[in-house]
């Protein structure tokens, strides 16, 4: 069937046609539907039957161009094919914190799946000061498992290279390259500034040789290096939380690159988050800013700690290494891997960081703040903390080292 897009009135009916969808409700006509996308690519559709709640779905539908700028900017709708894929993957993996996909089109490019009705997008829930016991243990466990089963160090080498090729999604790395690793280095007419932020604090990023270099690096990194299946935008707009639940959604974005990635997008908007919540000010700050950089430190500590243990455990399987000669080689490679993978994380969340700055794609974090000087002092602390995740991570000897950074 052709493309439509479907508008909230389509709805109903589409999903009556679904044979699966008679599972979930016990009636189509009185289904409300609130269309609630407002991020940056898709439509997405909440549905419910209004007399039975808990009869309850959402529908996410691809268009053929960025939703944020319009038809200008067109993009295929195969992003929706890779989303559907990786939510089936990660669910696999971590069936506790990913949604259950109930049906997918892919001629319509869109996906019907679990509503949580009683969780948040984190980012939102923390603007309003509320705090979340249970993220980092869930978040870590979410990145250890998806990020070691979708490895060399756990598949067989010819199902890791049908995999990269499923999972290659040309155009979306292609907008991470531009918007994360390019445009913001230079006056790109994507960018956008606060008028408040002054030049100096731009520059002191754009005209940086050190810093460009170290961005280079990170780019070509992220281009070249097929470590694992990642999620791809593992921001903390990419989470829905409750008191005990964290789910992740939105895996548009994933392809095979360097685990990094989202290890340092999720550290980076903690970090924005702290400075934001600074800039701010008012009554619960201090709680907030503590809360932001004690899960940083624990989403890393117990990522690598969920991560190697999980290596340890299938490590007779896969035998990566082969022998180990002197019953130091296997930790000694691990122990290399896991700091590299710090010093990726920390540099990948430099870049996120500023990217949210001075690029196309804010965070209500930071451009929420309505005074504009008090943004800039955000924003400031955001590019200082980023600089020094650029030119500085390879001698930070641990994430408690990292936090007085962002404190200094
Ligand atoms: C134009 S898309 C901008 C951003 O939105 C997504 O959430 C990704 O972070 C992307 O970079
Ligand atoms: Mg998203």
């Amino acid at each position: 069937m052709d493309f439509r897009r479907l508008t909230e009135a389509d709805v109903p009916g589409y999903l009556q046609s679904l044979p699966v969808m008679h599972a979930h409700f016990t009636a189509f006509d009185t289904l409300d539907v609130v269309e609630v996308g407002d991020g940056n690519l898709n439509y997405v559709y909440l549905v419910s039957n209004r007399h039975r709640p808990d009869e309850t779905v959402v529908l996410k539908q691809a268009v053929p161009y960025l939703r944020v700028v319009g038809e200008s900017w067109p993009l295929t709708r195969h992003r929706m094919d890779i989303e559907t894929a990786a939510l089936r993957h990660f669910r696999a993996l971590c069936p506790q914190h990913v949604p259950e996909v109930f049906h997918a089109d892919s001629d319509q490019s869109l996906v019907v799946m679990q509503r949580l009705r009683e969780h948040r997008i984190l980012r939102g829930a923390l603007l309003d000061g509320q705090l979340f016991d249970q993220v980092a243990a869930h978040l870590s466990t979410f990145m250890a498992r998806s990020l070691f089963f979708g490895s060399d160090l756990y598949l067989h080498p010819d199902a890791k290279r049908e995999a990269v090729k499923r999972f290659t999604n040309v155009e979306l790395c292609k907008i991470t390259e531009d918007l994360i690793f390019t445009h913001p280095y230079d006056d790109s007419p994507t960018n956008s500034y606060n008028e408040a932020l002054p030049r100096a604090a731009i520059d002191r990023i754009q005209r940086n040789p050190r810093v460009r270099a170290a961005v280079g690096e990170l780019k070509y990194a992220f281009m070249t290096r097929a470590e694992s299946l990642l999620h791809g935008d593992l921001h903390v707009g990419s989470v829905m939380v409750s008191a005990d639940e964290t789910f992740v959604i939105d895996p548009e974005f994933a392809f095979y690159g360097p685990m990094g990635f989202d290890v340092g997008l999720l550290l980076a908007n903690f970090f924005l988050g702290w400075c934001g919540q600074g800039a701010r000010g008012g009554a619960g700050v201090a709680a907030s800013q503590r809360w932001l950089l004690d899960t940083a430190a624990q989403c890393w500590e117990e990522f690598a700690h969920k991560f190697a243990a999980l290596w340890q455990q299938h490590e007779q399987d896969s035998g990566f290494i082969g022998r180990d000669l002197d019953g130091h080689s296997r930790q000694a490679f691990r122990d290399a891997f896991m700091r590299r993978l710090f010093d990726d994380s920390l540099g990948f969340a430099g870049c996120e960081m500023v990217r949210r700055v001075l690029g196309l794609a804010k965070v209500a974090d930071i451009a929420g703040i309505d005074d504009l000087h008090a943004r800039a002092r955000a924003e400031m602390t955001a590019l200082r903390i980023a600089e020094r995740l650029l030119l500085e991570r390879s001698e930070a000897t641990s994430i408690h080292q990292v936090l007085d950074w962002v404190r200094a």
